[in-house]
């Protein structure tokens, strides 16, 4: 099936009770079973939903994944995820990621004695220098959030494999329209579908995309056990968002490439972050990996200062001031104090992450407008 295909069909069936081909909003906590321990498969919704079924099945189609696992938010997924590993695992981080990640594993997990690595993966070889032999498991976002870094997920995996390692792929920004970690490798797929999959700005939600049985059993029982599962209603929300996602994520695409050439020749523009560029340092990875570049970007100001990137985001009119991304609107943020105002100011300018630095999700709006929207808040 082509992806086009797939994200409408895969995945999901018209309900068997009445033939709605929508899955409906099972909206109840509980299931009445003919006596003890018989029933039609569901018992209470913490543990089975039928319209998370659905989702669970699609996302994980949409992913070329065989089991999909749900979760209230992107970071109940991670948190989750990482509830695998014991104290004494160390894991190996991109360091760049997103502020909020970045917080649940040093101000969460650490005290629970896992050690965390956080490194440039831009060169995959950097990691072999982090190895150790309590290794347990690689995780990267790529395109990163916010620079935008690519990296070599086959490389990646290759090395995870010798290693005995996991590799996790967090593929929020490129969505399962543009990559997919499984089939280059990545032994499971971490969204926040808050993004791209649910692509309104509507919904918070998490999912975690495996091939591997025993890893999925071993998350379905952490999806019960510890019970941070969204309700039916978000649930919805995603299988209808989905449905759209190759039509948003095409023009996703065509306004980020408008968009990231006007940024680039603006005079008080010093830097363009986006992986379409030719130029980019690992574009030639991009687009081994990627089926396109996608709308994220973000720039640097000649005037490196934290005032003059707050006096761009209070200017725009059509680019919302905020966090997220991935809607079908444009949003506009400021990472150093938004999204990653959780890492500590030295670290953050050691990774790159400059004062100036603004962070554009571009949306599928008329790409002219936005460039006049981004003329005037510049000027
Ligand atoms: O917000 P939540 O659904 O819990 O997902 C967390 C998350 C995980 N991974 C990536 C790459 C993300 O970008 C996010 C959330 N990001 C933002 C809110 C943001 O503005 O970057």
């Amino acid at each position: 099936m082509k992806p086009d295909t797939k994200f409408i069909h895969a995945g999901v069936h018209p309900d068997p009770s009445t033939g709605a081909i929508m899955t409906p909003i099972y909206q109840t906590s509980t299931f009445v079973q003919e006596g003890p321990g018989k029933h039609k498969g569901y018992e209470y919704a913490r543990t089975q939903n039928p319209t998370r079924t659905q989702l669970q099945n699609a996302l994980a189609a949409a992913e070329n994944g065989k089991y999909g696992i749900c979760f209230g938010s992107g970071l109940a997924a991670t948190d989750t995820f990482l509830k695998l590993f014991k104290p004494g695992d160390e894991i190996i981080c991109t360091n760049d990621l997103y502020g909020g990640t970045y917080r649940l594993m040093r101000k969460v997990w650490e005290q629970y004695g896992l050690k965390f690595h956080f490194i440039n993966m831009s060169a995959a070889g950097n990691i072999s220098a982090v190895l150790t032999p309590a290794t347990k498991m690689i995780w990267l976002e790529t395109p990163t959030n916010p620079l935008m870094r690519i990296i070599d997920i086959s490389a990646c995996a290759a090395i995870a494999k010798k290693a005995n390692a996991m590799l996790v792929v967090d593929n929020t920004f490129a969505s399962p329209y543009l990559q997919n970690p499984l089939d280059l490798g990545a032994d499971v797929v971490m969204h926040s579908a808050t993004k791209y999959i649910g692509g309104h700005s509507d919904v918070v939600h998490g999912c975690l995309i495996t091939n591997d049985k025993t890893v999925a059993d071993q998350l379905y029982f952490l999806q019960n056990a510890c019970g941070a599962v969204p309700g039916p209603q978000d649930c919805f929300l995603l299988l209808r968002g989905l449905k759209t996602l190759h039509v948003r994520m095409q023009r996703h695409c065509e306004n980020g490439e408008k968009i990231a050439h006007y940024l680039r020749q603006h005079p008080k523009v010093s830097k363009v972050h986006w992986c379409g560029f030719e130029d980019h340092p690992n574009h030639p990875v991009a687009k081994a990996q990627m089926r396109g570049f996608g709308g994220m970007m973000s720039f640097e100001l000649k005037d490196n200062t934290v005032a003059a990137a707050e006096k761009v985001l209070s200017s725009t009119q059509l680019f919302a001031c905020a966090e997220s991304l991935g809607g079908v609107e444009s949003l506009i943020g400021h990472p150093a104090s938004m999204t990653h105002a959780s890492i500590p100011r030295e670290e953050r300018i050691a990774n790159g992450l400059a004062d100036s630095l603004i962070r554009l999700s571009v949306g599928i709006e008329d790409a002219e407008d936005l460039i006049e929207d981004l003329a005037q808040a510049l000027g």
